[in-house]
């Protein structure tokens, strides 16, 4: 493969932003160079064989979006962005690695489920990928079977206080997985929201006639979100095992995690862009002329969208600021209205959950640069660099170093990205989350282990660029 030099760049990582120049050598990172110093040699200059000019722009290591469906089956359909369609978006948008969700099924064994989730992502993703494991039914077998989760390099499985009937695990059992991860460094990964009292709401709501996709939120009340993550926290805290707490929507769960991390537990949480950006009153409750009051469906996700009388918005963002949340992944779960989101009108509990995210990810964060919200350096560490620490892909992924896989995204700061339906929009979706979306910042160039996948406004890539990767242990473990 060839040799390229991105010169001209600032590079930023985690910790800080300076002139440099990166020199990449097949799939990896062989050095970061003083500004123009690489020129300078010329038995160096006469074996590059690309330059790519960086001037005027961020060099960033790629995004990793720790937390994708692809696929999906739910609610009686399927996510509509396969690996193929779903990783090209990620791409798209600047990020180059994906940890997707295996699902063991009720009855299914958690093998099976894992080996049916290596055959749909083989061959067809763009961009690199890994797998945490879903534990969808906790018993004797898959207990066994999390023992040897981390030697397939997954070393992370989630389960859901959520969707009874489907998902759903108990306490005792969430218990007993949990004292597994204590003893094997598995990392938790927790759907917190009460189900079993969700569902009792879900029924109370339905039979008063209120079947709009408002409703969803009214149901999935913060204090569902707040009392699962105290739960989650307790079981946690009681067995030693670590824990992360997926898609954080209510500040009350920010609360939480805040005090039990003040208490020196080893918690985490990540949130997600629509939590930052969208709202219950705007979205769920709006209207449109074809879709009526249905239109809310497009946002219907669990944890919902949050009030923004409630605030919850700036408190998400001020946590990230101050590390009480550590990551944004998407929860990438796209459904189509026509056909898919369609089958919960009249019904709210009947609309697919899910959000369709993977290609906006990092410009909706670098959004937050701009507003002030966060730091340059905390866009690329909660964007990649905690991720991969968190999920056992540092030092190869999440960092602009030598020996790491160049996995590097050139972004213009002085760029726009516009997303909707006809514009920044590569998921297998009908409809956009971010229809009128306006950014500041736009990603130019996506370079995967040293194959340039996006390059302006072209896509270069292919199905089959993207390899599975092994995961090691998180580096949070202590
Ligand atoms: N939440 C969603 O919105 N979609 C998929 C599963 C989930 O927990
Ligand atoms: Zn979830
Ligand atoms: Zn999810």
């Amino acid at each position: 493969m060839p040799t390229t030099l991105i010169t001209g760049g600032t590079v930023v990582s985690a910790t800080g932003a300076s002139a440099a120049d990166v020199l990449v050598d097949g799939e990896t990172i062989r050095a970061v160079l003083e500004p123009g110093s690489a020129l300078l040699g010329v038995d160096l200059a006469r074996s590059v064989d690309r330059v790519i000019d960086a001037g005027g722009k961020y060099v960033i290591p790629g995004g990793i979006d720790a937390h994708t469906h692809m696929e999906l089956p739910f609610g009686g359909t399927a996510a509509s962005d396969t690996f193929e369609t779903g990783t090209r978006a990620a791409a798209w948008g600047g990020t180059t690695t994906i940890i997707d969700f295996a699902v063991q099924t009720h009855g299914q064994r958690v093998e099976d489920g894992l080996a049916a989730w290596h055959d749909k992502a083989a061959g067809t993703c763009a961009i690199d990928y890994g797998f945490h494991q879903i534990v969808g039914d906790v018993n004797e077998a898959s207990l066994a079977a999390l023992r040897g989760l981390a030697d397939e390099g997954v070393s992370s499985y989630k389960l859901f206080m959520a969707y009874p009937g489907v998902f759903y695990s108990d306490d005792a059992q969430i218990l007993q997985a949990m004292q597994v991860a204590a003893d094997t460094g598995l990392m938790t990964m927790m759907h917190a929201e009460n189900g079993p009292a969700i569902d009792v709401l879900v029924r109370q709501l339905l039979a008063e006639g209120k079947t709009d996709p408002y409703f969803h939120g009214v149901a999935r009340a913060w204090q569902m979100e707040e009392e699962a993550t105290h739960r989650a926290i307790m079981l946690a805290h009681l067995t030693g095992a670590p824990l992360y707490v997926v898609h954080v929507s209510a500040k009350q769960a920010v609360a939480q995690l805040a005090a039990a991390r003040d208490r020196g537990q080893n918690v985490f949480g990540e949130t997600c862009p629509q939590y930052l950006y969208l709202s219950l009153e705007e979205q769920l409750g709006a209207s449109s002329e074809e879709w009526g009051s249905f239109e809310g469906a497009k946002w219907v996700c669990s944890t919902p969208l949050r009030s923004k009388q409630e605030h919850h918005q700036d408190e998400l963002w001020q946590a990230l600021r101050t590390n009480d949340l550590q990551m944004v992944s998407t929860d990438h779960c796209p459904f189509c209205m026509k056909d898919q989101k369609e089958l919960g009108r009249g019904d709210f509990s009947k609309i697919p959950n899910g959000i369709g995210g993977v290609e906006h990810r990092m410009d909706l964060l670098y959004q937050g640069v701009v507003d002030g919200r966060i730091s340059l350096e905390r866009w690329v560490e909660i964007t990649a660099t905690t991720s991969a620490r968190m999920f056992g892909l540092y030092g190869r992924k999440g960092v602009i170093q030598p020996g790491a896989d160049a996995d590097i995204v050139v972004y213009d700061p002085a760029g726009r990205t516009s997303i909707g339906v006809g514009k920044a929009h590569h998921m297998n979706m009908d409809h956009s989350a971010w229809e009128g979306f306006e950014i500041d910042g736009h990603v130019d160039t996506v370079m995967s282990r040293g194959r340039v996948i996006v390059d302006g406004g072209e896509y270069r890539g292919r199905p089959g660029d993207g390899s599975f990767v092994k995961r090691g242990l998180s580096q949070y473990l202590l």
